[in-house]
């Protein structure tokens, strides 16, 4: 805390600058977990409200990882940066990370925009792979946000990297991920062409997929407006009966 009482907000980095070095890796680690437990309450609670509210879920399912150290070292040398925890924490943007896979394209662009426009949440950057698809094929929507992270006398705001995907672009990215994997990043060429293919045919699926659940909806629309003028006739004429019933026995 301040001299006025009022709580530090502050960035990752200099939090942990502050701090001795054994520290810092746990410290770090500490503030990326409670981040992403943040960031996955809070889509929870959006899908929770979905399902109550709108009677549809957009989201399928939500996978939450804290980036293996391995792969964190070998970001920074992929980037030219050696093993710090100071360079981790300022140029790995992906240690704690959240994947939400969707339904359809439009679901994605909708939960974006919620996400993003939580009070509590600083969008950093975005990336739209879905628009611009990367040279290997690969489509998702990158989100780069910051979230507070109350300790005892500091507020640290740290950063979680969301990524947003269809089930079919999931399906495409997990098995370009083995093919990557298998062949230790140095994938055949007429490999690479038919995964590019594949990419195609996710996108069209997904555009497909779209359109039908919209004339779903609209056939669905569509019904349930013909049953209620049925119903309003038949209320109608039931009253028409009854009148004339009434009359009747009148005379
Ligand atoms: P992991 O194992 O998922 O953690 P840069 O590429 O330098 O602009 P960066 O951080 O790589 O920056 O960002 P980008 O492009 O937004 O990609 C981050 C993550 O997106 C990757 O993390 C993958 O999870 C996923 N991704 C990006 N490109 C591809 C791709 O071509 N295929 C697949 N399957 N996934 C991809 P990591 O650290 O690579 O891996």
């Amino acid at each position: 805390m301040n001299g006025n009482g009022k709580i530090n907000e502050i960035e990752l980095h200099d939090y942990i600058h502050s701090l001795k070095e054994v520290d810092a890796w746990e410290s770090a680690m500490l503030l990326y977990n409670s981040a992403l437990k943040q960031m996955q309450t809070k889509v929870e609670i959006l899908s929770d409200e979905f399902k109550h509210v709108q009677k549809y879920n957009p989201i399928e399912y939500v996978k939450a990882r804290i980036k293996r150290p391995e792969s964190i070292v070998s970001k920074l040398k992929r980037y030219g940066f050696s093993d710090s925890i100071e360079n981790m924490i300022r140029h790995v943007n992906d240690i704690a990370g959240l994947r939400i896979i969707c339904s359809f394209t439009s679901d994605i662009y909708r939960l974006s925009e919620m996400i993003g426009s939580q009070d509590d949440i600083t969008v950093l950057s975005v990336k739209d792979y879905i628009e611009t698809p990367k040279a290997s094929g690969y489509r998702s929507y990158h989100m780069i946000v910051s979230v507070p992270v109350f300790l005892s006398d500091k507020v640290v705001d740290t950063k979680v990297e969301v990524q947003i995907r269809t089930i079919a672009m999931d399906f495409w990215a997990s098995l370009e991920h083995k093919i990557q994997y298998k062949f230790n990043g140095k994938v055949p060429d007429q490999i690479s062409v038919d995964l590019w293919e594949c990419s195609d045919i996710v996108s069209m699926l997904d555009q497909k997929m779209l359109s039908l659940n919209e004339a779903v909806n609209r056939a669905q629309a569509k019904l349930s407006e013909e049953e209620e003028i049925k119903e309003r006739q038949e209320r109608i004429k039931l009253k028409a009966e009854l009148k004339a019933e009434k009359e009747a026995n009148k005379e």
